[in-house]
């Protein structure tokens, strides 16, 4: 039966490693006294797992609260929970509640080429993209022997826009030539004038990517966009692409020269392996190069399923951010990747880590007492130096941070300026953050105290191509899961965005009884807001 709403959820709380935890979090290792951040614990407190190294001798851990982490990791099940994930089990749903009652199978877009049979549902999953593969394969060769199109416009939001668009900009330097990629995704008019004003029709094509197929703002940015190519005498019949669910409303041969689909197991914000990063991706750096995204996420995903902690950096990573989290209490994190490539990804990891974890009930429905995901947030470094740093430095929050470095530069281009190469510039300045934050730094003067004790690690690799691409997305997706499960959330709904949907629509039908003279609905306080504007 199901129990009371009002019940709070106690399951998490009563892990006995919660308790031990708990206790540790009474007395946290101190990191700046004089010594405690030695090299023996950078090199102890780092782990290896394929491409990556995570640093984190600069959290406040010490081996029991690892080992209370890995007990913690234990008690809510994380391995047995994502191997169900991976293999195809409905774990998007609320018992006893109307949900969604999904698979979630991201991870068998980049499973069919390596692993045939992970299990059946995930192999089920896992043939279907290699058909939409295939086709898209297909499709680019086509292409290729044509060389008539050298531009390509991702229409979408979200979930189909995020983290695709994340990708392409962190693979410029691997574009193809005479192949650029623009996005419209916002519905403010503005979003699609600036782009359409820049490409030639004739040379261009379309991606309109929705899952349902019925977002305001992707079918209206797709009418605008249809109407600018039948002015400029082009049929948008011939250069527009959907990539949607089989059924939906634009599931519509007839206005498509292609249809990519994808399946209802794939949410939005995991999406971006699928065709709803496929297709653009593909196009703009040639379709090899898109399947060393998929790989590079499959070792990944290989590597989430790895019983061990220390060499499952997922998990790994997963506990630490929940120390921070639980028993620390921190409310954000900071995703800082010294890297210009990644500009955009913190902004995809906002999403994917905020729309899967900012869950206020557990997945019995019971209301949760404790701390769910953090505020998630960041910017490239050295940038952020320059601008938010004083805070997490000196201010009253404590903010945990993610760095994310590389060992080498994508273009291969550098140059010794004053003794020192720019790659060599931007290593020290995102190891002397590291550091700074942690140990802080005394002084007579009040105004020149670091307190230090600010949490941080560091996750490295060699250098950002398409396969380490994949690894990176693929660790954060499944960081967030793993938080999920421990929560006993379900990172895999977003009822948290419809309200907001449900009242624009309101809204917007004040705006048309305007215009047509038919009544609408009353909405007071909407009302009183659209008066104020009309004052302007
Ligand atoms: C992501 C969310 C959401 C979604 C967008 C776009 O997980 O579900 O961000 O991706 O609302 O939805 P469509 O792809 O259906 O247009």
């Amino acid at each position: 039966m199901a129990q009371s709403q009002t019940q709070i959820n106690s399951s998490y709380r009563h892990y006995r490693a919660v308790n031990i935890l708990k206790g540790l979090a009474a007395n946290p290792y101190d990191l700046t006294v004089e010594g405690s951040l030695s090299p023996e614990r950078i090199e102890r407190f780092s782990a290896h797992a394929g491409e990556f190294r995570l640093l984190f001798g600069t959290e406040r851990v010490t081996d029991d609260v690892l080992h209370a982490l890995r007990e913690l990791s234990h008690e809510a099940k994380l391995l047995e929970k994502m191997e169900a994930m991976q293999r195809g089990d409905v774990i998007n749903k609320i018992e006893e509640f109307p949900s969604e009652n999904r698979k979630v199978l991201h991870t068998a877009m980049r499973d069919f080429f390596l692993h045939p049979n992970p299990g059946k549902e995930a192999s089920k999953a896992a043939e279907a993209e290699k058909k939409e593969c295939e086709k898209l394969k297909d499709f680019m060769s086509a292409l290729e022997g044509k060389e008539t199109y050298t531009d390509l416009i991702q229409i979408g939001i979200g979930g189909s826009d995020l983290g695709p668009r994340a990708l392409y900009i962190a693979l410029k330097a691997f574009q193809k030539p005479n192949r650029n990629v623009h996005f419209i995704s916002n519905v403010d008019p503005d979003d699609a004038a600036a782009v359409l004003r820049n490409v030639d029709p004739k040379r261009t094509l379309v991606v309109v990517v929705s899952k349902s197929g019925s977002t305001l703002e992707t079918l209206t940015n797709e009418e605008i966009a249809r109407k600018y190519f039948e002015e400029a005498g082009c049929s948008s019949a011939k250069h527009f692409i959907s990539v949607t669910s089989k059924g939906s409303p634009m599931d519509n041969k007839e206005r498509y020269l292609a249809s990519f689909y994808m399946e209802d197991y794939i949410g939005g914000r995991y999406s971006a392996t699928s065709m709803v990063g496929g297709v653009m991706l593909a196009f703009a750096l040639g379709y090899d190069q898109f399947l060393n995204i998929l790989k590079g996420a499959h070792e990944m995903d290989r590597i989430a399923l790895n019983p061990n902690m220390m060499e499952n950096l997922p998990m790994l990573s997963a506990m630490l951010g929940i120390w921070n989290r639980n028993f620390l209490h921190h409310q954000t994190l900071a995703v800082l990747p010294y890297s210009q490539a990644l500009l955009r990804f913190p902004a995809h990891l906002q999403q994917c880590n905020m729309e899967s974890n900012g869950k206020r009930i557990d997945k019995e429905g019971h209301p949760v007492d404790f701390d769910t995901g953090p505020i998630v947030w960041g910017e490239p470094g050295t940038n952020g130096q320059h601008s938010f740093y004083q805070l997490i430095h000196q201010g009253t929050n404590v903010v945990p941070i993610e760095f994310i470095g590389f060992r080498e530069n994508q273009y291969g281009e550098d140059r010794n300026v004053q003794e020192t190469t720019s790659q060599e510039k931007l290593l020290s300045n995102l190891l002397a953050q590291s550091i700074a934050l942690a140990k802080g730094q005394r002084s007579d003067n009040p105004n020149k105290v670091f307190p230090g004790n600010r949490p941080n690690r560091i996750l490295l690799a060699k250098r950002l191509d398409p396969f380490t691409l994949g690894g990176l997305l693929s660790y954060y997706e499944n960081t967030i899961a793993f938080q999920g499960f421990c929560w006993n959330i379900n990172s895999f709904d977003q009822e948290g965005v419809q309200l907001g949907k449900v009242l624009a629509n309101k809204i917007l039908s004040q705006f048309s009884a305007k215009r047509t003279g038919k009544r609408a609905e009353r909405f007071p306080e909407a009302e009183a807001m659209l008066h104020q504007i009309d004052k302007l």
